[in-house]
This record gives structure tokens, C-alpha cells and sequence, in this order.
């Protein structure tokens, strides 16, 4: 090397430096994993502890030679059906009204993506967003279409009635008529389950009844394409739960994505999302998010605003509830 290249040079590398970066490589921040993230596929994972029989239902599915989409669809319904679940299908808790109203979206890797939302009466509102999907020229159907689209298909109209534990909730909430979502409420909630299927394909799907007590007509995150589910074969996918207004303004599950597509593990880009919401919110001491995020070669990561936040995770056969780290720096 001539002197001039080399005083060029050392310049160069003093001020890369100086930038805090070396001359060989620029000096990298150790990428945070998620501790109980492996490689490997098939990977189920999904939201809270009804997680763990919606991972098997679906896993059966793959194991059957079903697609990932089918794994989404199929594992969710299980929950959906479970009329014990009061987050979940018609045994949720009904908006102020009285009336259960669902949201639910589904999507593959490919892009395709389908959603229904403040629907009534639909057993597995889950069917109907994919039937959007695979059947109509659109994305999303809301409240009476997509009611008199699920007549056209079949689906069976069911009265609203509520469970012996929900009439009683709202019965109760009717006395004070005080609108507070509460954090980790009971312990399971909204249900999100992603897909990679041992092929690579990634599928994802969500399904709720949403925030009890709602407005009439209110409509959260679930049905939102990137609001509450994301998925992108070239990258990966990521689903959210929890108080839907601050995952719909920040479209935490397509921020996930793109931050993975732009080099971030999924345990980073899901501490990301979190941040994100936490920093846009002044009262996120007031409100739970978890968020999950898969990549295409079966890395996962998991965040939740508070402690609490749960999921599980089936992967390598075994399927297991693991607890989500938080950000809440006031909890042990
Ligand atoms: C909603 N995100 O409707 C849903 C509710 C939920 O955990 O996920 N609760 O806002």
C-alpha cells in the first residue's frame, strides 16, 4: 500500500472508529435471543395458556399432511369452540349491550390474507375470515355481510345468549358501567397462533371476542391485517394480544415483521414493538400487550408490557406454556 492509501485508509478506519465501529466489521450489538428460542420446524406457537390444546389441535393437523393455513385455521377453532373461554367464540363477554361480538383474521405466507370482524352469532368466526380469503375478491368483511356471506356458505346462525358466567359479568359491570380493561385479564385471552410448517410455509391466525364491555361496534386489533397478525414467508410472522387500540396504532405485528426483515431477531423485534407502544402511550402502566414473533428458520421471541404474559410453544414434539419477558422495569 502506497503512503497516501494508507493515510487514506487510517483515516478511514479512525473515523469508523470513532462511530464505534471496527475496521474489519462494523462493531455489533450481540443479537438478543429469546432464551427458549431453538431452529427448528414444525413450530406452533400461540397466545396464553389456551395456547397449549390450540398448538395440539393443530399440530394433528400437520401431522396429518394439512398446511400450515389449515394448522392456523383448525388450531384456533378448538378455542373457539370452547364456550368455558370468555375471550374466545360466543362464551365471551359481550360488549356494553350485551351482545358477543367477534373479530378474527387469518393469513399465509404468500400474502393472502382474510378477516371478519363485529360479527354475531358465528361459531368460528376463524372459517369465515379464511373463506373471505379463499372465496371473495376482498380482505374483510364487517358486522351484516359478513353474517349474510357466512349464510351463503353454510354457517349456522346462533342467538345471542349468553353463558350463566357471562350474563352474570355483565350483570354486574351494568351496577358501575366502569370501562377498565384489566391487565392479563383471567389469565387467557385473544388467541394468536403462528405456523411453520416442516416445509417452511408460515400461516398465522387470531381470534376474539374482544374487550369485554366494549362500545357497540367496536372493533380491536384481531381482525386488522398488521394490526394483530402478520405473515410473510420471506421473513416471518408475528400475531399481538392485549388492549387492541395501542396494537392498532402502532401496527405492532407488521412492525415486528419488517424489523425482522431488517436483520432484528424475533425476541428484538418484539421487545421493539413493545417499546414502541409503551413509548406512544403515557398510561401503559394501565394496560397489557404480549406480542409474538416467528422466523421462517423456527426462532421465536416473545414480550409483554408487564409480567404475566404468557404462551406456548410447541416445537421438537413437545408442547410447552413458557412466561414471556416484560418491560415493565418496576417488576421483578
Ligand atoms: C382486542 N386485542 O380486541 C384484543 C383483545 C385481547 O388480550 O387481545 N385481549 O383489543
Amino acid at each position: 500500500m502506497n503512503r497516501k492509501k494508507f493515510i487514506t485508509s487510517a483515516a478511514f478506519f479512525a473515523a469508523l472508529t470513532s462511530l464505534g465501529a471496527t475496521p474489519t466489521q462494523a462493531k455489533k450489538k450481540k443479537a438478543k435471543k429469546n432464551p427458549n428460542s431453538k431452529t427448528g420446524m414444525p413450530l406452533i406457537i400461540s397466545t396464553w395458556n389456551h395456547g397449549v390444546p390450540a398448538n395440539e389441535a393443530a399440530f394433528k393437523i400437520l401431522q396429518n399432511g394439512g398446511s400450515a393455513l389449515d394448522a392456523a385455521e383448525k388450531g384456533v377453532a378448538e378455542i373457539e369452540s370452547d364456550k368455558t373461554n370468555t375471550s374466545v367464540g360466543l362464551g365471551g363477554f359481550p360488549d356494553r349491550e350485551g351482545i358477543v361480538t367477534l373479530d378474527a383474521s387469518i393469513m399465509d405466507g404468500s400474502g393472502k390474507a382474510g378477516s371478519v370482524s363485529f360479527v354475531q352469532g358465528i361459531e368460528h368466526p376463524i372459517t369465515l375470515a379464511r373463506m373471505v380469503m379463499e372465496r371473495t375478491p376482498h380482505v374483510m368483511l364487517t358486522g351484516k355481510g359478513a353474517e349474510i356471506f357466512a349464510e351463503s356458505q353454510g354457517f349456522k346462525k346462533w342467538p345471542n345468549t349468553l353463558t350463566a358466567t357471562t350474563d352474570k359479568a355483565w350483570k354486574d359491570w351494568l351496577k358501575e358501567k366502569n370501562y377498565k380493561p384489566i391487565i392479563n385479564i383471567e389469565n387467557h385471552d385473544t388467541i394468536g397462533l403462528l405456523v411453520l410448517d416442516s416445509k417452511g410455509f408460515l400461516a398465522g391466525s387470531c381470534t376474539t371476542s374482544g374487550l369485554a364491555f366494549k362500545m357497540h361496534g367496536r372493533v380491536g386489533d384481531s381482525p386488522i391485517i398488521g394490526a394483530g397478525l402478520y405473515v410473510d414467508d420471506e421473513v416471518g410472522a408475528a400475531t399481538c394480544t392485549g388492549l387492541g387500540e395501542t396494537v392498532l396504532r402502532t401496527l405492532a405485528s407488521h412492525l415486528a415483521v419488517e424489523r425482522m426483515r431488517m436483520g432484528a431477531t424475533p425476541q428484538e423485534a418484539c421487545e421493539e414493538a413493545i417499546t414502541r407502544i409503551v413509548k406512544k402511550h403515557d398510561n401503559w402502566k394501565d394496560f397489557q400487550v404480549g406480542i409474538l414473533a416467528i422466523t421462517k428458520t423456527g426462532e421465536h421471541g416473545a414480550y409483554g408490557i408487564h409480567k404475566g404474559f404468557n404462551y406456548a410453544l410447541h416445537q421438537d414434539t413437545k408442547n410447552v406454556l413458557l412466561d414471556a419477558a416484560w418491560w415493565n422495569p418496576e417488576q421483578k
